[in-house]
């Protein structure tokens, strides 16, 4: 008895604490229904609290009334009952006590906000329907409310003397009645029917004995369930205050996703299948990318191959070759009278005959079969265009005497060998003039293909920035249901949360 004293006012300390917590939120409606209950708790021995509710006349204060066997609480046919009233069930040493409340009318706000209240300080839930509202949807609702917060639930079926036997069985009606709470996913611990006048199948002294064994309920159980109360009342209050963010989470959702998740653990699954979706997206896109920027390349490289092998300086173009440099030697003369100038015009003379069979090669065996292939592959790929075909005529190289001359390496003139090694050098640099062409013209319109592609890709692009972007909303909304989690496990852990 000590310990389970000393356990309730650990309970206490540590739910008053977190009361405090949440009323310094600006929280009212759920410090109060908590400190409503810890005021039961500092009782001496706290009794079992059964609510009853139910729409208005369903006979909740004539049930309470014959069930106590007194009439303390006011009766009418018009909604009567407008405030939460207790009423102690006799033989049970105050152990068990009854909640009057008003009915529940749609139209008034503060009539539901008085049941709802009732809900959170009582261990059994009652809802009394009468006999000819049984199925009615507001009671089912009703029901289906109780049974989702997972309290023990009772389902009354009161004034059952106004069931008349040759219109239906009573067992039928009985069995009306659970089918329908059957479908409608209701589970109630039982059902009474009950009258409070005489009836055959009033069962008002079996649903007071029920009620009178729960003053037997053992202390222990009772102590869990005020604790289970406590933080269901916890949750819900911090989920109040998430509220605002959590739904606006929710409709940034709703907008990319045009509809709700159920709960985290579908929120949690979407994501992870959006995330899937952009991942694979942009590896398409990734990939067709890569696919076009290989073609290309592979175009480039065969470009360049073209004029690697290009043939410029057969023999009779080398020996031309030969023939020119040769004439640069200090050493080489023409004539006797008139030297210096006949020699000059020999020079000139063969550097015309080596440079115009040099052109000639450069046109017929390197640009010419260059371009050809060039406006071959364009037309053949799907990403070229023709308007680059005009650009190949930039690739054009015509050789003069200074091209040729500045390529001389004046000190090796002497060596027999140089002159083959002259014309090599004339070749690599032609080459090498050329492939610069093409590197400039090609990397211009490669740039371009790129951008084209990327334009092309819109379609597939906006699907990623989609997923992109409903991966993101419920990112949201799970960082701020994580936050509710969080500041609800830290209350419960006794630490101050600490929230945004
Ligand atoms: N025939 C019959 N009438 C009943 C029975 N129980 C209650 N009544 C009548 O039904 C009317 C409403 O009864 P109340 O007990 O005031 O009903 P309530 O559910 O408390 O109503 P509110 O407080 O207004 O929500 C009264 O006129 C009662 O006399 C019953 O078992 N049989
Ligand atoms: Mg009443």
């Amino acid at each position: 008895m000590r310990a389970m004293i000393k356990r309730t006012n650990e309970m206490v300390d540590h739910f008053q604490r977190i009361e405090k917590w949440i009323a310094g939120q600006g929280d009212s409606i759920y410090s109060g229904r908590m400190r409503e209950i810890l005021a039961q708790l500092t009782a001496d021995s706290p009794a079992m609290t059964v609510a009853f509710c139910g729409l208005f006349s369903a006979g909740k204060s004539s049930l309470i009334n014959a069930l106590c066997q007194v009439d303390d609480l006011a009766t009418g046919a018009v909604p009567t009952t407008s405030d939460v009233a207790v009423v102690v069930l006799p033989a049970t040493q105050d152990r068990v006590q009854l909640l009057d409340t008003p009915g529940v009318d749609s139209t008034d706000e503060t009539h539901r906000e008085a049941t709802m209240n009732a809900l959170h300080r009582a261990d059994v839930m009652v809802l009394v329907a009468d006999y000819q509202h049984v199925e009615a949807e507001e009671n089912l609702e009703l029901l289906r409310a109780f049974t989702d917060e997972g309290k023990r639930l009772l389902f009354v079926v009161n004034q059952v003397d106004k069931h008349l036997d040759f219109e239906l069985p009573f067992v039928s009606f009985q069995t009306h009645v659970e089918e329908a709470l059957d479908d409608y996913g209701i589970v109630v611990e039982r059902i009474f029917y009950t009258s409070t006048t005489s009836s055959p199948y009033n069962q008002l002294d079996d649903l007071r004995a029920w009620l009178t064994a729960l003053g037997d309920t053992d202390e222990e159980a009772r102590l869990e369930q005020v604790k289970k109360r406590l933080t269901d009342l916890v949750r819900e209050a911090v989920a109040g205050q998430y509220a605002k963010r959590r739904d606006e989470a929710l409709d940034a959702v709703a907008r990319e996703m045009e509809q709700r998740p159920l709960d985290t653990a579908e929120a949690r699954a979407w994501l992870s299948a959006e995330e899937t979706r952009h991942q694979q997206l942009n590896e398409q896109l990734q990939a067709a990318y890569q696919k076009t920027v290989e073609a290309r390349n592979e175009l480039r490289e065969r470009w360049i191959r073209v004029v690697e092998l290009a043939q410029i300086a057969p023999y009779e173009t080398t020996e031309k070759g030969r023939l020119y440099v040769e004439s640069l030697r200090p050493d080489f003369k023409v004539g006797v009278l008139f030297a210096a100038k006949k020699t000059k015009v020999e020079q000139t003379a063969r550097a015309e005959r080596f440079l115009q069979d040099l052109n000639e090669r450069i046109d017929n065996y390197l640009v010419t079969p260059l371009t050809n292939q060039i406006a071959q592959d364009v037309r053949q790929s799907d990403w070229g265009k023709d308007e680059w075909l005009g650009d190949l005529s930039q690739i054009q190289l015509t050789v003069d005497e200074d091209y040729v001359h500045r390529l001389v390496k004046s000190g090796a003139l002497v060596s027999s060998q140089y002159p083959y090694q002259y014309v090599k050098d004339v070749v690599s640099r032609v080459k090498r003039d050329v492939s610069a062409q093409l590197t400039m013209l090609v990397d211009g319109w490669f740039a371009a293909a790129k951008a084209d592609f990327f334009a092309a890709q819109q379609e597939l692009q906006a699907q990623i920035d989609t997923a992109h972007r409903r991966a993101r909303s419920l990112e949201m909304y799970l960082s701020v249901c994580a936050d509710e989690q969080t500041t609800i496990d830290q209350l419960l852990a006794g630490e101050v949360p600490v929230t945004s």
